[in-house]
């Protein structure tokens, strides 16, 4: 957990943004984004596929506001610390790079809902190591959902999970690359049963916080009684290629 180091000024700047983006579209009707999602143009579809669950990706972004979700992290010398961690490998921006909306309330439209726990190496990417730089743009984990996590390393949580980069046999309900873990195993059963409750954090955010932490890290939505407020945060990604998940 890095505490206050993200420029307040430019969080406000991007949330102001995102807000502007949403506004556009708060009157679109669930039939109006049916039509949207069946469109011919695959740049509208993928646009309306993540947009109608609150989120929005870096290049749409970067065209709508002439901002990049990448500045989080380059005033301040994260991106440059995260060249200097890993002198082994490239450091490439990933293309998932988003902000999200997110709320406990169950019939919002345009908001994503409270994730469980998983490692983000399971939907997008098996063959190279990601950082994640997640970056609430207001307060959160008391009266707004934050994020929490198994401290647990990353070698561990590989070993924890069974990963195999061959796959195992593809389940119905498995998805993206579900199948290279026992996501079984990301339930609480599993957790409890491996005394892993007790590594689980659920931090407070302050705006200018960021929790960084790899594709290979358990993580999942904090939310609990009384976050009753909506929380919109960036999950800024960095993808180091020629780091393997066997490393
Ligand atoms: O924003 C959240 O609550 C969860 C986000 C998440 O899982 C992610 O950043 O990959
Ligand atoms: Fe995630």
């Amino acid at each position: 957990m890095l505490r206050n180091v993200a420029d307040p000024e430019l969080l406000d700047r991007i949330r102001q943004k995102i807000d502007e983006l949403f506004a556009k579209y708060a009157d679109v009707t669930a039939e109006r984004i049916e039509q949207y999602l069946a469109s011919d143009d695959p740049s509208e579809r993928d646009f309306w596929l993540t947009f109608r669950i609150g989120q929005v990706y870096e290049r749409t972004f970067r065209e709508f506001a002439g901002v990049s979700f990448f500045e989080i992290i380059r005033n301040n010398g994260l991106y440059d610390l995260a060249a200097r961690a890993f002198p082994e490998s490239q450091i490439e921006e990933s293309q998932i790079c988003n902000c999200r909306r997110m709320t406990a309330e169950e019939t919002a439209k345009l908001f994503d809902r409270p994730l469980g726990f998983h490692v983000d190496a399971q939907y997008h990417f098996v063959d190279r190591l990601s950082i994640n730089f997640w970056t609430p743009l207001m307060a959160c984990g008391k009266t707004a959902p934050g994020i929490k996590v198994v401290l647990l390393g990353a070698r561990d949580t590989r070993d924890y999970l069974e990963f195999s980069l061959a796959g195992y046999e593809k389940k119905p309900t498995d998805i993206a690359h579900e199948h290279h873990f026992r996501t079984e195993k990301e339930q609480l059963e599993s957790l409890r049963k491996h005394n892993l409750i007790e590594c689980i954090w659920t931090p407070e955010f302050n705006k200018g916080d960021i929790l960084v932490f790899s594709s290979l890290t358990m993580h999942a939505t904090h939310c609990a009684n009384g976050m009753t407020e909506p929380r919109t945060s960036v999950e800024v990604r960095l993808n180091m290629p020629s780091i393997p998940l066997t490393f």
